[in-house]
């Protein structure tokens, strides 16, 4: 098996050098769904993973804008159709510098997964640039949008790809980026998802992932016969996944002690309650400011610059951050502190390393293409409901919501439950997304 294994990464590699986090994310899926397929003769012998490692298509393009100096600035702009086997791309949009093809193809792949995962209709997809939005004022942003928009929208459509937010693509941006769609078709479709409730946006969308994080994060404690009640809790992060998962884990009754950014982190003794995260939204999405100013508001908090927060004793952690923010020596440092779960609300937060050592202490660890797709689940409700002209309730998103997280919990089980009763969660994840798209894909022919 381990032969099988190294001789497919060893011809994905080859195609794709100088694609670490990509390679990061096949490794984990091939060394999971691999052993599987080689058992089940109607996928052995089809080169499926092989054919779900290479994007359909990739789109890179120039974006030029003009900043308020009136300076020409060049960003480069991406799209990464990977697969449509079960549906139209689908997939969000990230600005951010770090952003290159290796970022984006590992994303794609992820969301290939996690999109069957949700059982709704959703092919993979991802895109972005490397655009900062950081510091940038609010036309600079509207036009960087309306030139990415210019480029992309002949390769996008409700049948087609709609993508969506992610790390620096929030309300903000997808408003102008769904502005310009509209300009240049003419033509008012649900294109993208994560819109603004007044032009065919779905409730809860915005808390989407943070909620769905913390329902998948119950369902794991609940199989123990354990919950968030009275729990120490450290989030990273302080954006849109971290401040919903921080709020939810509040109303269930947990304690949360941190959220970060880019610069550090905070830690609050006391934990952080629902008023002091309203004064965290309207900094991070108002203000656009930085989490170290919430000690200034709350002094009895402490700001560790340019740290993480992975050393503060917890029983529970929820990285909604960032890839490879989580590393095995965090890992050792929050098994020591008797850390019992982990729920990943970002993507690939942890590093393989990390993953090793939390199965081998068998805690509860959730991979992020399960625990985080209330997100994208809820964007698949909005291309519903977009498509029916129609809009649900708070209420009924959020049952629908709550009802797509358990439903991804069991399939988990399904096929990631062992002899001994531990559960391999990236085990299950994988192989249950896998099955749905490799089974569309054999009755779709080679194409
Ligand atoms: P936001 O842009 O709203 O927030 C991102 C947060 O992470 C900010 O606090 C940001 O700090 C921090 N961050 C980003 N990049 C880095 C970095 N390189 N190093 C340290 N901190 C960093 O993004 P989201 O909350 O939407 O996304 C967070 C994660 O969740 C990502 O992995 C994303 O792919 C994943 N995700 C998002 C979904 C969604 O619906 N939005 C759905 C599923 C997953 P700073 O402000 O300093 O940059
Ligand atoms: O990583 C993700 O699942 C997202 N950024 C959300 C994608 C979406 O289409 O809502």
């Amino acid at each position: 098996m381990k032969e099988i294994i190294s001789k497919f990464i060893s011809e994905v590699s080859s195609k794709n050098q100088n694609e670490p986090e990509f390679m990061q994310a096949v490794t984990e899926v091939a060394e999971t769904v691999i052993p599987y397929i080689v058992k089940h003769d109607i996928y052995y012998g089809q080169n499926i993973l092989l054919r779900m490692a290479e994007p359909e298509r990739v789109l890179s393009f120039r974006v030029a804008w003009i900043d308020d100096k009136e300076e020409i600035q060049v960003n480069r702009g991406y799209r990464v159709q990977m697969n449509s086997a079960i549906g139209p791309y689908k997939g969000g949009l990230r600005f951010h510098p770090s952003v290159n093809l290796s970022v984006l193809k590992f994303l794609a792949f992820e969301q290939t997964f996690k999109n069957s995962l949700t059982t709704l209709p959703m092919g993979g997809g991802k895109g972005g640039s490397d655009f900062n939005p950081k510091g940038r004022s609010d036309t600079e942003v509207m036009r960087f949008c309306q030139s990415f928009m210019t480029e992309l929208y002949s390769h996008i459509g409700p049948n087609r790809d709609v993508p969506a937010g992610d790390i620096g693509v929030g309300s903000r941006e997808i408003g102008y980026l769904f502005g310009q769609y509209k300009r240049l078709k003419n033509e008012f479709t649900g294109v993208l998802t994560g819109k603004g409730a007044s032009f065919g946006g779905s409730l809860i969308r915005p808390e989407a992932t943070g909620y769905g994080v913390v329902y998948f994060t119950e369902q794991m404690l609940k199989f123990r016969d354990n919950s968030l009640k009275g729990k120490k809790i450290i989030i990273s992060g302080s954006g849109n996944v971290a401040q919903y998962a921080a709020e939810k884990c509040i109303q269930l009754g947990a304690k949360v002690l941190t959220l970060s950014d880019s610069s550090g982190y905070i830690m609050d003794p006391d934990g952080i309650d629902e008023e002091k995260l309203a004064f965290v939204m309207k900094l991070k999405n108002l203000q656009r400011g930085r989490i170290g100013s919430y000690i200034e508001k709350y002094p009895k908090a402490s700001f560790r610059s340019g740290e993480k927060p992975w050393k503060i004793t917890c029983e529970i952690a929820i990285p909604c951050a960032t890839q490879n923010e989580l590393n095995g020596k965090d890992a050792d440092i929050l098994l020591k502190n008797g850390c019992i779960c982990i729920g990943e609300g970002a993507n690939m937060p942890c590093t393989p390393e990390a993953i090793q050592l939390f199965k081998k202490n068998k805690i509860l660890f959730a991979p992020g293409k399960a625990s985080n797709a209330g997100g994208v689940a809820v964007s698949g409700l909005e291309m519903a409901q977009n498509s029916l002209r129609y809009s649900w309730t708070r209420e009924e998103v959020n049952e629908k919501l709550k009802a797509i997280m358990i439903d991804i919990h069991k399939s988990c089980l399904d096929y990631g439950k062992t002899e001994s009763g531990y559960v391999d969660y990236v085990k299950g994840a994988n192989i249950a997304g896998f099955v749905k798209v490799a089974d569309a894909m054999l009755a779709q022919g080679v194409v």
